[in-house]
């Protein structure tokens, strides 16, 4: 039996339609596929219809088995959707979770066996009231509410995505951190039974698992920061980072550590996957920063993925934060090329 996720709040940091995508990129985008001749009478074509060699982002054969739980929403958070915000078909099945392999459908193709019930999360460290959360847990110890995000990965290009979840300082602020705890370090499942990227090392691109992420406390207390349990109206798929991931669209993607089953607070700095393997290019903090290039390509401009084939792209202007300008002061008096 599906269970119905029941969406009671509407964020301020809900976005609108034309908050998410700049008007000129949208009818740049129309104009491009008029060009191409991918426009007639009535509009954009099907998906369908634009799908065919150049459509990269197919993959053999996904036939996801995973069962996702239905989301029952009100007519005033379906109304919230961005028009021009990645599909749903894309944005589960072009992903990075190097735990099923580093091609963008490994996710898709290796992971529907993911099991995710039961599940336990665990809130643990330098705090008062450590929490341990089962499954069911996740999806009624906070009111969940829906937040559409721009999600810019380091590689440069990027999607606008509807999760559904809570913020991850409320869930934080539950377990009432010490005064000395200082920074907050997630951890991904470990299961290399499960993921074949954990079994191997080729197919797991060197990363040692289990993949950890980390943000200061001050970070993870800001209210964009969030904890996702679902997207597109439904419960997250194991691609996605079932049953519950971070979502920071501020940083870079990969500070949004999917499948996660542990968040300690601690008083040092902790270890993160990416810095540890190569920390000449991908620093702790991973701030979105247009003026600060990766060594190997430039970070200044992206590749927003609109829509199922290679026409649906449009390269746009990074942003500063990533178009989050709220979380400046959380850095006002670093040096963001020192602290990439
Ligand atoms: N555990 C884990 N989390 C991860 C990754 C990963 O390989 N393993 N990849 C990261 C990267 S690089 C990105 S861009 C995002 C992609 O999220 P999405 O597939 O939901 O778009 O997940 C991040 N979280
Ligand atoms: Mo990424």
């Amino acid at each position: 039996m599906p269970k119905f996720i029941h969406l009671r709040s509407k964020s301020s940091s809900a976005l609108s339609e034309n908050d998410v995508t700049d008007e000129h990129v949208y009818k740049n985008r129309r104009t491009l596929l008029k060009q191409l001749g991918f426009i007639g009478a009535s509009g954009l074509l099907s998906n369908k219809a634009l799908a065919g060699p150049f459509d990269w982002f197919k993959s053999d054969d996904p036939t996801p088995t995973f069962k996702q739980q239905a989301l029952s929403f009100t007519q005033s958070n379906a109304k919230n959707y961005p028009i021009p915000s990645t599909p749903e078909s894309i944005a589960t099945s072009y992903n990075n979770f190097y735990e099923f392999g580093t091609a963008k459908d490994d996710p898709i193709k290796h992971s529907q066996s993911l099991s995710v019930e039961p599940w336990t999360l665990q809130i643990d460290g330098l705090v008062e009231k450590p929490i341990t959360l089962s499954y069911d847990d996740l999806f009624k110890t906070l009111d969940l509410e829906e937040r559409i995000y721009r999600l810019r990965c380091v590689e440069a290009w990027s999607m606008v995505i509807p999760w559904i979840g809570f913020e991850l300082g409320k869930l934080i602020a539950l377990a009432q951190p010490l005064s000395s705890a200082k920074y907050v370090a997630f951890s991904t499942l470990l299961s290399p039974e499960q993921m074949r990227g954990q079994r191997n090392q080729f197919v797991g691109g060197g990363v040692e698992y289990p993949y950890v992420e980390g943000l200061r406390l001050d970070e993870a207390m800001h209210p964009l920061a969030f904890l996702s349990v679902g997207m597109y109206g439904k419960t997250l798929p194991p691609q996605n980072g079932a049953p519950i991931r971070l979502v920071t669209p501020w940083k870079y993607g990969f500070k949004s550590i999917k499948s996660i089953v542990k968040i300690s607070l601690t008083d040092k700095m902790p270890p993160t996957s990416w810095n540890r393997l190569i920390p000449s290019e991908y620093g702790f903090y991973a701030n979105v920063n247009p003026t600060v290039d990766h060594p190997r390509w430039s970070q200044a401009r992206e590749r927003r993925i609109e829509g199922s084939s290679v026409f649906d792209q449009e390269r746009v202007n990074t942003q500063m934060f990533n178009g989050y300008p709220e979380v400046a002061d959380l850095y006002k008096n670093m040096d963001l090329r020192k602290f990439y």
